[in-house]
């Protein structure tokens, strides 16, 4: 069942694709699995490689466009899956998404996602976490993202990554503008947020706080202005992505 399940999601576009038996993915921060699919025996995780090109180019619309697409495929081929798993072997199969929907209710406001792509990863035996909080794949290296399905199947867990992938150098702590990696096992979100993605919910409350408090006049300027087209933009491409650093100056597995 974990080869056919293996094969079809490496057919559909993915990388790599992993599975954690449920008992073996613990995120202390994230909800309990079962509320998530009643029944949940097992997790399946795929895993897509960024593009070279996308991430050496220096035009932040080509680098965003890059993550874009993958994440448009990562929500395609979930559905795939998931329909495949359900029609194959009479099983419930829900898609867990790349990255939004988020769940925008405090205390979490869109930083803890209903189940963590990170954890199930490392579960599913394709990586290991490193000093810049995310996950290392053997391959990959830093450079590759995450989807998954719940499946109400038991399947064991792929055997986990043994080795130490993160070499301690530091480059990434060094190269984050937002200076968001100070501290070791914690990502400060807000500073992360404000350099990653500039036009996000912060950037448009802060712009229109601007805009309510200004004269008739000024409105009218605000309403030209590129950070106010920027903004609009964003309305309808939804999170959009500024800094890769992190993931790129990452010589992990390189
Ligand atoms: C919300 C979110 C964010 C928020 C908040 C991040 C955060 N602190 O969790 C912000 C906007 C800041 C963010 C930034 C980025 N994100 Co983001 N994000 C998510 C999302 C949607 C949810 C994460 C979540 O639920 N976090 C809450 C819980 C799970 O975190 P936590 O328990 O507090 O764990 C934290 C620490 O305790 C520590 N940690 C936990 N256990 C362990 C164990 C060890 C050994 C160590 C060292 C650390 C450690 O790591 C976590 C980071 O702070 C996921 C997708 C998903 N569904 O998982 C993508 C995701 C985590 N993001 C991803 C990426 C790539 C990024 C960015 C590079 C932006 C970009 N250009 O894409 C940056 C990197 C920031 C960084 N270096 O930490 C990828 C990571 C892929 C990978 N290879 O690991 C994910 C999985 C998306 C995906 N589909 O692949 N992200
Ligand atoms: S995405 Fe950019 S701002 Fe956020 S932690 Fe990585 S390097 Fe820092
Ligand atoms: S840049 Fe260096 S310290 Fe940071 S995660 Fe990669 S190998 Fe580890």
């Amino acid at each position: 069942m974990k080869e056919a399940i293996r094969n079809f999601g490496r057919e559909i576009g993915a990388d790599v694709v992993g599975f954690a038996a449920i008992e073996d993915y613990h995120s202390p921060r994230t909800p309990e699995p079962r509320t998530l699919l009643p029944g949940v025996r097992s997790l399946v995780v795929l895993g897509y490689r960024e593009l070279e090109g996308g991430l050496a180019s220096e035009n932040e619309r080509i680098r965003m466009m890059s993550r874009l697409a993958m994440m448009s495929l990562g929500t395609r081929n979930n559905y795939l899956l998931a329909k495949f798993i359900e029609d194959r072997f009479r099983a419930k199969a829900a898609p867990i998404a790349p990255s939004f929907p988020l769940n925008m209710a405090a205390p979490v406001m869109g930083v803890v996602a209903d189940l963590s792509l990170r954890h199930a990863a490392v579960a599913a035996g394709l990586g290991v976490f490193g000093r810049h909080n995310l996950v290392i794949h053997p391959r990959y290296g830093t450079r590759i993202i995450f989807t998954a399905c719940l499946i109400n199947l038991p399947l064991e867990s792929d055997p986990p990554v043994r080795d130490e992938l993160c070499n301690q150098c530091n480059l990434c702590v060094e190269a984050c503008p937002a200076k968001a990696l100070e501290e070791e096992g914690k990502t400060d979100v807000m500073k992360c947020l404000r350099v990653s993605q500039p036009n996000g919910i912060g950037g448009a409350i802060a712009y229109a706080k601007k805009f309510i408090g200004a004269a008739p006049e000024t409105q009218k300027e605000q309403i030209l202005n590129p950070r106010f087209l920027e903004l609009y933009q964003a309305s309808f491409i939804g999170f959009e992505y500024h800094c890769f650093q992190c993931v790129t100056v990452c010589p992990a597995c390189r």
